[in-house]
Formats: C-alpha cells, sequence, structure tokens
C-alpha cells in the first residue's frame, strides 16, 4: 500500500483505537488531543466481546488481565433482594471489568508504540470534506482520512453541519473509583460475594441506585444513579451521604470514599446523527452516537467502529475513501443504531431493574465481534 496519512481528532477511546488500527495497517497517524496531557477523568468500564476482540487483535489481552477483574457473577438487586444472579462468561459472553485511566494508559502506549504521533495541546476547531483539520492555531493539516473522535461536543462534527436528535432521559448517573474496602463491606454483609458487579436497584420511597462494579484487586467502580429532578439524589461535587446510605446502608464505607471526591452528575444522552461520515471525515465514538450507558456500550461501540473503519479504509483506494466511508456506515452503523436504541429503552423504562438482561437481542453489541471477517454472516440482525 502506497503511503497514506490519517490527522484524528480526539485521544479518547475512539480515537486511540482507530489510531492504532490505521497504524498497524501501514498508515502514518496523527492524533490531536487538546488537553495538555494524554489522560482519561473517567471512573470505570465494562468490556464485552466487542471490544476484548480488538484489545486482542491489538496484542493487548495479556496487558489488559493484570489490572482488571472478571467478576463472578453480575447481579442485581431490587429493595434489596436478589432478583437474578448471572454468569455472562456461562452465558458464552467474555467481559472484563478496570478503570478508565488503566484502559486509556494501555491504549495510549500501544498507539505510540505503533508510530502514531500524539500532539496534546492541540485544539480542533474544525474539519472540512475536502479533507483537512482545522487547528485553534488558525493553521490547517490535510490528510486522506479525517477522523473526529472528539466526543459528544465534536467541533468535527458540528463544523460539517452534520445535524443530530437528541434524546435525554430523565435519570443520570455520578461515577466514582474508589478504594475496595472489602473487609469492611463483609463485616456488614458476610454472605455477600463482593467481587460481583451488583446492581443496588431502588426505586421506592426514591429512585437511588448503585452500581457497584469492582474494577481490580484495589479499585471499586461506583455509579450512583438518580433523577435529574431529585436535587438531593444528583447533588454534586459532594455526594448527599445522608440521603444514599439512608437507602444503601450497607454500602456506607465505600459510599463515604465517593462523598470525599468532587463527583460530576451526568444526565442519560443519545445523540443520532443524519450521517457519520462527508466526505474524506468519518465520525467516531460519542461524536457520531453518544448513548445512555445502560448497556456498558458506549466505549465497546466506540471501539469496535474505530476498528472496522480503519479495516475499511485500508482495504479501499485512496481515491475512493468517501465512498468506501459511505458503504463502512452503512454496513457498522446498524448495530449501533440498535445498541443506542436498547440502551435509551432500558434508561426509560429502567427495565434492567429486572435483572435478567443477558437475554436475546440485549447481547447483540455484547457478541459482536469486529476482528471476524464473517461477522456478518452470522449477527443477530
Ligand atoms: P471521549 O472519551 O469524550 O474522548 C474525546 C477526546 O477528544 C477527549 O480526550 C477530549 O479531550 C478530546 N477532544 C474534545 N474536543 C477536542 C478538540 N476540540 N480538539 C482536540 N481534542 C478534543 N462505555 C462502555 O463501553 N462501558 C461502560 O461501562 C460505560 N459506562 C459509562 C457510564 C457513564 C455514566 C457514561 C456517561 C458513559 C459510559 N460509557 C461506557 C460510555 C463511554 O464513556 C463513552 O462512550 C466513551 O468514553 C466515548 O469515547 P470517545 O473517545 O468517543 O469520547
Ligand atoms: C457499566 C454501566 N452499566 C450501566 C450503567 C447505567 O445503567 O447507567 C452505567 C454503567 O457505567
Amino acid at each position: 500500500m502506497t503511503s497514506r496519512h490519517a490527522e484524528i481528532s480526539g485521544a479518547g477511546f475512539a480515537g486511540l483505537t482507530a489510531a492504532i488500527a490505521l497504524a498497524q495497517r501501514g498508515w502514518s497517524v496523527r492524533v490531536h488531543e487538546k488537553g495538555e496531557s494524554l489522560r482519561e477523568q473517567g471512573a470505570g468500564i465494562v468490556l464485552w466481546q466487542n471490544t476484548l476482540s480488538v484489545l486482542d487483535a491489538f496484542g493487548l489481552s495479556d496487558e489488559i488481565a493484570e489490572r482488571s477483574m472478571v467478576p463472578p457473577f453480575y447481579e442485581t438487586r431490587m429493595q434489596n433482594t436478589i432478583v437474578s444472579d448471572e454468569d455472562p462468561l456461562a452465558l458464552g459472553i467474555p467481559w472484563r471489568t478496570m478503570t478508565r485511566p488503566f484502559l486509556h494508559s494501555v491504549l495510549s502506549k500501544a498507539a505510540k508504540a505503533a508510530g502514531v504521533e500524539i500532539a496534546t495541546g492541540s485544539e480542533v476547531v474544525g474539519a472540512t470534506e475536502a479533507g483537512a483539520l482545522k487547528l485553534a492555531d488558525g493553521s490547517e493539516v490535510e490528510a486522506d482520512l479525517i477522523v473526529g473522535a472528539d466526543g459528544v461536543a465534536s467541533p468535527t462534527r458540528d463544523s460539517l453541519g452534520i445535524g443530530y436528535d437528541r434524546w435525554h432521559a430523565k435519570d443520570g448517573i455520578t461515577r466514582f473509583l474508589v478504594p475496595r474496602r472489602k473487609e469492611d463491606l463483609q463485616k456488614i454483609e458476610p454472605d455477600t460475594e463482593w467481587d460481583n458487579v451488583i446492581d443496588f436497584w431502588n426505586l421506592e420511597p426514591r429512585v437511588l441506585r448503585v452500581l457497584y462494579t469492582p474494577a481490580n484487586a484495589e479499585e471499586l467502580y461506583i455509579a450512583l444513579m438518580a433523577p435529574a429532578d431529585d436535587a438531593e439524589g444528583s447533588a454534586v461535587p459532594t455526594i448527599n451521604l445522608e440521603v444514599w446510605t439512608s437507602i444503601h446502608p450497607q454500602l456506607t464505607p465505600v459510599l463515604e470514599e465517593a462523598a470525599k471526591i468532587e463527583g460530576k452528575y451526568f444526565r442519560y444522552q443519545t445523540n443520532r446523527l443524519e450521517t457519520w461520515t462527508k466526505g474524506r471525515v468519518a465520525l467516531i465514538g460519542d461524536a457520531a452516537h453518544a448513548m445512555a450507558p445502560a448497556l456498558a456500550q458506549g466505549g465497546g461501540c466506540a471501539m469496535m467502529n474505530a476498528y472496522t473503519l480503519a479495516e475499511a479504509v485500508s482495504a479501499a483506494e485512496v481515491g475512493d475513501l468517501p465512498d468506501a466511508l459511505t458503504e463502512w456506515e452503512r454496513i457498522e452503523r446498524p448495530y449501533t443504531d440498535r445498541c443506542q436504541d436498547r440502551s435509551q429503552n432500558f434508561a426509560d423504562t429502567r427495565g434492567m431493574a429486572q435483572g435478567g438482561q443477558f437475554v436475546g437481542e440485549s447481547n447483540e453489541t455484547a457478541l459482536y465481534d469486529p476482528t471476524d471477517p464473517h461477522r456478518h454472516d452470522h449477527a443477530i440482525a
């Protein structure tokens, strides 16, 4: 392949995954990250087959395994009664929990090792269909391929005038990484397997849900969900400890840890774009398809689409890239659209409180394997 060049806006999970996949296919790649340093501020993340297969294709599985977990069960409780205990592995769904800073550090290290140039403190203000990124310092850089991976407020998307519909759900979430405090939790509930993911739903007398996700031996990801119109439940930067421990007293040790940290409340949001591509520009990740996190697939879809994008453009002639992008969107996007719909529906109905989530169509995205050349033959369509 003759030398090809890509300029990417944003060094989140989407931008870094695209960068690695392109570099491994012979592209020269530069990523522009507006942050002064390369880091991911979020808390925890759950990855499934659709992203674990990408990490495996990158040769990163061993490194990921060093600081992540496969919890024994995914437990769901309603008003503190267990409604389901599911083992995704036994159901044929590979999964793994970890912290977001850890995943980000593994990807950024791999990108650099693959020869990707990462320019920090480089803010993108827009793009052109012909194949250029416009930078905040007034300069313009050209490429065969432009990738807009600059998140939910994407300037790449907005500069091209790509419109979108947006839905908000009534709930939102505040996320923390805290010490596990497993022994203290065991003193309170000795019979509980505190290595499980436990989704503590509480709908009465008020909607206050805690998603408890061990991320490794030391760190716990806890996500506190409350309706946006509940001023006490959604209070930040410091959570209302009294309110949260009154509903979830068995989690007091870790809620106390969360109360020491400044949190941000995110209202659930889905964005549906009129197109993911324009000319030589492709949008991936939250720039293209921000979604409610119910199915834990925002990062997952970002990474699987970044991977298939790299594969699609590498298989095409440079002159045909705009058409190749259109075809990539036609083939790959329906999986993400359906995932967005399901996640938004779970967020609207709070249906995950019923437990038993690993059934039927809900598993479609988790089971998707973007590295499988025959994936479209046997996917649930
Ligand atoms: P981002 O992570 O937003 O990265 C964008 C990058 O672009 C950033 O580094 C930013 O600094 C940079 N940038 C922005 N503007 C510019 C600019 N002008 N110039 C240059 N750089 C710029 N997903 C999962 O798969 N599993 C989960 O368990 C999960 N849990 C979630 C829980 C919650 C509460 C939420 C809200 C989301 C969750 N997600 C989860 C979704 C996931 O976090 C996102 O979908 C994912 O981080 C999107 O990655 P991204 O790279 O597209 O965007
Ligand atoms: C991992 C994960 N799963 C579900 C949600 C949710 O329903 O808000 C959030 C998450 O981070």
